[in-house]
């Protein structure tokens, strides 16, 4: 049983094991991926604080993570994600002025703001709208990669979840028919240590979410998640096997998050501080930026130059999107029924009466002809 944790990089930038396949591109690639998800993370979460947009859970911490695994990924495969893997979509091709919509649910939201803000959706690089609802997405994922398997196609899904969400009944009826039915599934568990204020001592009694495979017969493998080469060094090796045909597997993320569950949380109520100034230490981020200045990859304050571009690009989206019109009133009656019953009907208008009378309809939203 995988309970020896991998590491490639040590937490002070050293290689201890194997990098040589990363060329220094997709070593910079690597970075700045990490980089963007903790700028737009702090840009969301000033503009929730600001009262500008409703509600946002932060990566922080975990960039590593999310960002090294899903880089194992081909553009043909899906990416089913949890509650954090917002960052890592972008990184696949989700548009970052689309995230920005969803999170303001403006008009160019593309879940027409039916979906809370901070439940990232995109089409073009297969990655389907999150569910809040926990380990809800994991059947979906089975599902959807046994119809591979059974198309005969080229695509691997990888389905990302908390430890908590391995006390629902999605982890243990998907990762179940994953490996009798041998789907091209990889189980990406991102054990964050906690689920809200649920430490994960509390939350099993096996001896590491990885004990979890053996009972379903599926390898596992633990991975320092604060090392981004690692976790796309395991994730590649998970991805490649069940590409080949030779079924699932379960990838467990050692990380931490080191703020709040979201910006509702307080964690300062159930939690040690000295608990997330020791993982701070460990920081994904710094790990990788000494590695790759020990090896003249980055120089002496690109860091800098990158975070500041990072800042302009993420600003002027914002900007965009913040003049944008808010979501169509129309929209919340349409796209269920071919033909928009007469009960509906009558509630959108009287509901538009009510809008307009509060100022809140825009111009069309009466025109629609009902
Ligand atoms: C079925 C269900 N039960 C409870 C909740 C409330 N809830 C929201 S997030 C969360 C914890 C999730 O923890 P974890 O799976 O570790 O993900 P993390 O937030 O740490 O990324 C819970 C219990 C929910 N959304 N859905
Ligand atoms: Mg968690």
């Amino acid at each position: 049983m995988a309970s020896q944790v991998i590491q490639l990089i040590d937490p002070s930038g050293n290689a201890i094991g194997q990098i040589s396949d990363l060329s220094k591109d997709h070593l910079l690639d690597l970075f700045t991926s990490m980089m963007r998800v903790r700028v737009v993370d702090g840009r969301m979460l000033t503009l929730q604080r600001a009262g500008r947009v409703g509600f946002v859970g932060t990566s922080t911490g975990m960039e590593g993570a999310q960002i090294g695994s899903a880089a194992a990924l081909k553009p043909q495969d899906w990416l089913w994600s949890g509650l954090r893997e917002g960052g890592a979509a972008v990184m696949r091709g989700l548009p970052l002025a689309e995230y920005v919509a969803q999170m303001y649910c403006n008009a160019n939201d593309t879940a027409k703001g039916r979906q809370m803000c901070n439940h990232f959706m995109h089409k073009g690089s297969n990655y389907p709208s999150w569910s809040s609802v926990i380990g809800t997405q994991i059947p979906h994922a089975v599902g959807a990669a046994y119809a591979s398997k059974l198309r005969g196609e080229d695509v691997v899904h990888s389905v990302y979840f908390g430890d908590g969400a391995t006390s629902s009944n999605g982890f243990h009826s998907g990762m179940n028919n994953a490996a009798v039915w041998k789907v091209p599934a990889v189980f990406v568990c991102v054990n964050n240590g906690w689920a809200i204020s649920v430490p994960s001592q509390k939350q099993t009694a096996a001896e590491t979410y990885a004990h979890k495979a053996s009972a379903y017969g599926m390898p596992a493998a633990r991975v320092d998640g604060n090392d981004v080469v690692a976790c796309y060094a395991t994730m590649q090796a998970a991805v490649e096997r069940a590409r080949a045909g030779h079924g699932p597997s379960l990838v467990v993320l050692e990380t931490y998050r080191v703020m709040g569950h979201s910006s509702s949380d307080d964690p300062s109520k159930y939690r040690d501080e000295n608990e997330v100034a020791a993982w701070k230490e460990r920081d994904p981020i710094r790990r990788l930026e000494n590695y790759l200045l020990s090896q003249g990859i980055l120089a002496k304050g690109e860091r800098e130059r990158i975070e500041g571009s990072l800042l302009k690009e993420i600003d002027a989206v914002i900007h965009e999107q913040e003049a944008a019109a808010p979501m169509a009133l129309k929209t919340l009656v349409e796209d269920v029924y071919f033909d928009v019953p007469d009960h509906l009907k009558r509630q959108y208008n009287d509901f538009i009466e009510v809008a307009e009378r509060h100022g809140d309809a825009q111009p069309g939203d009466g025109a629609f002809p009902l």
